[in-house]
């Protein structure tokens, strides 16, 4: 039998309590963090929380924490050991462990990658939903909380009746604002206990917002299996990314944080540009691609793009539909960044699954592609690409493929979405979920016509003819 990859050399002591421990913080969050405090030294050791499942803690405590990041680029491959996770909690086997965790004098930071839904807002508003089961639950019950927003608010609780500074929020989900949208949720939260911790932890923590980004497919057996062949070990927890990564991070943090510019993160005053340029033009495509994709039969990214209509697509997309209404950030040229994503995308070894980006589409269209739209509608035009992608969501929530076969949807709204669906009229029906919508999208006659073309055109001829009769000229 092979032998398990092992942890080696000193363990760093903590300073982050780092939230939602799946591939993409292993292949980001963590290598940042390792790589910086080889280069400069800190204690920036990470205790990682599994809000969930115990999987993350069940791969990395044999290993001591360590696991394998693999770079994959055009067939070639490199692998890092990383060292700076030094433990896995698991929140709900024992949730007053991760508060204490989080409360500990040394913890700074507390960072988060625990997906759009684990927010518990309202997608259309950023607002936090009252309604949500682990909201109503943790508002109830903030000794063992599920959410992470109950987490920060009992950890920073604690910290203030015990006389102790507050820490960092620092999110790093694909949201838009996502340090202010972190600090609204965790306030209204607050609120709702207790005003006066409310007013402590708009005064003391602070909430960065930041821009991620390197590809991450989820990591399959073959991945580990190809690990094994080339390390010599077994490493369940190894997570595939490609080579490119760009973190920008607005410098506000409370106590200090880990030399992440000297791994190569930009450290700016404000990243709103940056994080709009990144959600518009590569998340966008990536569900645009992902719902067409999967609806034309394509598993990966990198099989859709190497249909040349697609490919297209993403092209008109980019240069007529999204970056006229994306502010340039500084330090960027964005014909040349769509360019480049063009190339991330077609890079075969990266085997990204239409249907894994697919996943929790309510909570992504409106910051991916409606906040898109809406800027064109306000300017008196009607992108109509952005339009089809709108309507092969609609088709997908559907939960029935062009070949009549059943769509194996995950999405919080999942259930709803495809009741609505079942309505005389589809596309009426779920321009009203609000939670997706809003209210003022809907009204506008132009964008409720021209996503019902797409919605009849989508479903009388399929993905691939859409998509060819869009990148032909057609609307
Ligand atoms: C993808 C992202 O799964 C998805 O929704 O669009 O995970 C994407 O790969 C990353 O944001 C890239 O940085």
């Amino acid at each position: 039998m092979t032998a398990r990859l092992q942890r080696e050399g000193t363990t760093p002591a903590v300073g982050i309590v780092h939230l939602g421990p799946g591939a993409f913080f292993r292949a980001f969050n963590a290598v940042f963090t390792d790589e910086a405090m080889t280069a400069a030294g800190g204690d920036w050791g990470i205790t990682a929380v599994s809000l969930r499942s115990p999987t993350a803690r069940d791969q990395l405590e044999p290993q001591g924490g360590a696991y394998t990041s693999v770079t994959l680029a055009a067939g070639a491959r490199a692998e890092q050991v990383i060292s700076s996770v030094v433990s896995v909690l698991v929140a709900p086997e024992d949730p007053a462990a991760v508060v204490a965790a989080m409360a500990d004098p040394k913890v700074r930071i507390v960072s988060l990658t625990i997906t759009e839904k684990g927010y518990c807002h309202d997608p259309s508003t950023g607002a936090l939903n009252r309604d949500h089961p682990d909201i109503v639950h943790d508002l109830a019950h903030l000794d063992a909380p599920k959410s992470a927003v109950g987490f920060i608010v009992a950890a920073l609780a604690a910290r203030r009746a015990a006389g102790m500074p507050a820490f960092t929020v620092l999110s790093c989900d694909n949201l838009p604002s996502n340090g202010s949208l972190a600090r609204n949720v965790v306030l209204a939260f607050a609120q709702e206990r207790d005003a006066e911790l409310a007013g402590w932890i708009a005064d003391n923590a602070t909430f960065p917002a930041t821009m991620v980004d390197r590809i991450t497919p989820a990591t399959t057996d073959a991945d580990i299996a190809a690990l094994q062949e080339s390390a010599g070990y077994y490493d369940p927890g190894c997570v595939i990314h490609e080579a490119f990564r760009q973190w920008v991070i607005e410098d506000n943090f409370v106590d200090g944080r880990p030399a992440w510019e000297i791994a190569g993160a930009q450290l700016v005053p404000s990243v709103a540009a940056h994080e709009e340029m990144k959600l518009r033009c590569l998340n966008g495509t990536h569900s645009t691609l992902a719902y067409l994709g999967y609806l034309a039969g394509y598993e990966t990214i990198a099989d859709c793009v190497a249909d040349p209509d697609f490919a297209r697509l993403c092209a008109r997309l980019w240069l007529d539909e999204i970056i006229p209404v994306v502010e340039e950030p500084e330090g960027e040229d964005l014909v040349v960044y769509c360019h480049r994503l063009l190339e991330r995308f077609r890079d075969p070894s990266i085997r990204h699954r239409t249907w894994q980006i697919a996943m929790d589409g309510s909570q992504k269209l409106p910051q991916r592609i409606l906040g898109t739209i809406a800027d064109h509608l306000k300017l008196g035009q009607v992108p109509t690409g952005l339009c089809l992608a709108v309507a092969a969501w609609m088709r997908y929530v559907g939960g029935v493929d062009e070949a009549g076969d059943a769509i194996d949807v995950r999405d919080p709204l999942a259930d709803h979405l495809r009741e609505v669906s079942q309505a005389d009229d589809p596309v009426a029906a779920l321009l009203g979920v609000e939670a997706v919508f809003g209210t003022e999208l809907p009204q506008d006659q132009r964008f409720r016509d021209t996503v019902g073309a797409a919605y009849v055109n989508l479903k009388a001829h399929g993905a691939r003819a859409a998509v060819h009769h869009y990148v032909s000229g057609g609307g």
